[in-house]
């Protein structure tokens, strides 16, 4: 059930926490600084509007001590990855950037579709059962929060501040990949001079030493395909590297290369990535059944690395 426009988001997200108890807000499986802080301001919006009502934040795969986000906002410690209540307890569960069921963080027997009220901002949506609000222009999914709280009228601090400029960092990767003229004008009325950008961007996209001496021993494992134009990394179930999507953003940043595709050995699965300027990658991305934006997609296969690699290269 399709919510048209913000204003609708608005008065249905009142209406229906007027008559809740405890309210779930959860975000997407791999949880993203975007959809962490986009999980987080809502909260304190709707914490500010509703104080007498029980907001639990959730997520399944958040680890707030591991999180190196914490150090921008240490109120992420309020996401919780397990939950006391029953499933009859929760009145309501509102879901950010849950594109579809796999990206559900909830222990699957809690999902009851009735309750649900998603906010995303992927052109690949497709719960489409529940009741969801989708902006797939927008830039990142805490800039649909900062719209919410203007129309809210919620005195954005300075805390509340960061965190959509947080947010706005991580999906178009520190301002690179902007195309909407409405992301610079949101960026103006974020804008503090208290607000250091470069620390942000350094928390978000930087390594350490020990992440440094993994990259050394990944580059020797680069291919390069299609006279430079498409770079591969296979990352084996026994190499694995956290910061591997930031990695994969510095080498963007190589001239020739139109395509990068990161596939991650993971369960018995292929778990594959996709960035490109040139190829819109989602296309390639849903033929096998992934999804994502333009320029950033990805996907999951049981065919092996070399098929995989194979099938991409026809369609570039
Ligand atoms: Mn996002």
């Amino acid at each position: 059930m399709k919510i048209k426009n913000l204003s609708q988001l608005a008065k249905f997200l009142d209406s229906k926490i007027k008559e809740s108890k405890n309210i779930l807000i959860v975000s997407h499986t791999n949880p993203d600084p975007d959809c962490l802080f986009s999980q987080l301001s809502l909260y304190y919006i709707l914490k500010y509007r509703y104080p007498n009502k029980n907001f639990i934040l959730f997520n399944k795969d958040y680890n707030y001590q591991k999180d190196n986000l914490k150090i921008i906002n240490n109120d992420l410690r309020l996401i919780v990855n397990s939950l006391s209540c029953r499933k009859d307890d929760i009145d309501l569960i509102i879901g950010i950037e849950i594109t579809n069921e796999e990206r559900f963080g909830l222990i699957k027997d809690l999902i009851d579709y009735n309750k649900i009220i998603i906010i995303d901002h992927h052109n690949s949506f497709s719960l489409k059962s529940c009741y969801y609000y989708l902006e797939a222009n927008s830039e990142s999914c805490s800039i649909i929060i900062f719209k919410l709280a203007n129309y809210f009228n919620f005195k954005k601090d300075l805390k509340f501040k960061i965190n959509i400029l947080s947010g706005i960092i991580g999906d178009t990767v520190g301002f690179r990949y902007i195309i909407n003229r409405k992301t610079f004008l949101i960026l103006s009325q974020i804008f503090d001079e208290k607000i250091k950008v470069f620390f942000l961007i350094k928390q978000i996209f930087g390594f350490n030493f020990f992440e440094l001496k993994k990259i050394t021993k990944l580059i020797d494992q680069i291919k390069i395909y299609k006279k430079k134009k498409l770079l591969v990394i296979f990352l084996s179930k026994n190499n694995k590297f956290k910061k591997i999507n930031s990695f994969l953003e510095y080498l963007r940043l190589i001239k020739e290369i139109e395509v990068i595709v990161l596939l991650k050995e993971k369960r018995g699965k292929i778990y594959g990535s996709l960035r490109s300027e040139r190829v819109d990658v989602s296309q390639i991305a849903q033929k096998f059944n992934g999804g994502g934006h333009k320029n950033s997609a990805g996907f999951v296969s049981n065919l092996p690395v070399k098929k995989i690699i194979n099938f991409i290269l026809k369609e570039i």
